[in-house]
Order: structure tokens, then sequence, then C-alpha cells
């Protein structure tokens, strides 16, 4: 359950690899003064992953572990989080959480631009398709919290910016009233 309590909320921001989180977070913890938690670079420098899938060419990674480092951060409040994955983290963490949606083929361009190839850049693909981690959010947290933003041109990602940063400030006034 998410804490109402807290005087400046936990974001998370999903999607399939390429939608856009890195670029989103980093824009919004400039804009809104709340601290972006990579995970992928939490999860390198507290060596949390357990093995290499030599199939999909990526580490696996040891979710217990990264929850126990990043629980007294995230207790704190005013987390931006963002990872291509979100049903492991616990649900109390998150006030609002942000699915970033991609057309195929402009995702396809991405990812190709990123170096993937092959299956990877195929199974990626497909899990936009298949809308796999929105129904992931939609599963692990309580649909009112949950919201898709489209993410194909630099003009969504600016709308969203803009978006997720009104309704930070109208949180922060809210709490304090
Ligand atoms: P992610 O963190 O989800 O893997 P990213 O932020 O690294 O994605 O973005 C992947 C690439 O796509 C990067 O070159 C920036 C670009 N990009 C992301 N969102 C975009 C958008 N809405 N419009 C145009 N380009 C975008």
């Amino acid at each position: 359950m998410a804490n109402s309590q807290r005087s400046v909320p936990n974001i998370l921001v999903t999607g399939t690899p390429g939608v856009g989180k890195s670029t989103l977070c980093e824009q919004l913890a400039e804009r809104t003064g709340l601290e972006w938690l990579e995970v992928g670079q939490i999860a390198k420098d507290c060596e949390c992953f357990e093995e290499f899938d030599e199939v999909y060419q990526c580490p696996v990674l040891d979710e217990d572990k990264l929850i126990d480092e990043m629980e007294d951060k995230m207790g704190q409040g005013g987390k931006i989080v963002d990872y291509h994955g979100c049903d492991f983290f616990p649900e109390r963490w998150f006030d609002i959480v942000f699915v970033l949606r991609t057309n195929n083929t402009v995702l396809y361009d991405r990812l190709g631009h990123r170096g993937y190839t092959g299956k990877k850049l195929e199974d990626n693909v497909q899990c936009e398709i298949f809308q796999t981690i929105l129904e992931e959010a939609q599963e692990a947290y309580k649909m009112d919290i949950v919201h898709e933003l489209p993410s194909n041109t630099p003009d969504d990602m600016e709308e969203n910016v803009d978006k997720i940063t009104a309704w930070v400030e109208e949180w922060k006034l809210r709490a304090l009233s």
C-alpha cells in the first residue's frame, strides 16, 4: 500500500528497454529536485547480479538483495526509480507508477541504434507489442496509481516531464496543508 504520509512522493517509471525511462528520469530529477535512483547502477555497485543469462545476453538480478539495498532510501521518500520490470518492488514503496509506451517501429530503431540485434531485439519489441510491462504494473499496483504515457517523440517527453512535475508539486502542497 502506498504511504500517503510521505511529504515528498516516490515515483516508479517503468516500461520496455528503450522507451525513454532514463531520459525522462534525468529530466524529472532536474525539474523536481527528487533523487533518481538508477536501479541498474545500484545493482552494479552492490553486486546484485546472480549470473549471466546467455540467451538474453544480460545479467540476472538478485531482487531480494537489491530491495534490501534500496529500502532505507525509499523510506525517506522523494525518490524516482526506473526499471524495465516492476512487480518485485514492494508495493508500499510507490505513490504513483508511470509506464512509458513506444510504437513498435520507433522502438525497433531505438534498440537497433543501441546495438541490440537478433533475439534480444525481437523479444524486447514483442514485450512492448504485448504490453507485458503495462500488465505487470496493473497487476502489481492499484489500478488508480498506474498511468500509461506515450513516449514516441521529444514533444511526448516534454509533456510527460511537465505533467509529472505538476503532479509532484501538487503532492507537496497537499502534504503541507
Ligand atoms: P530506457 O531508459 O527506457 O532504456 P532511454 O531513456 O535510454 O530508454 O532512451 C533510449 C533512446 O531513445 C535514447 O537515445 C533517447 C531516445 N528517446 C527516449 N524517449 C524518447 C522520446 N520520447 N522521443 C524521442 N527520443 C526518445
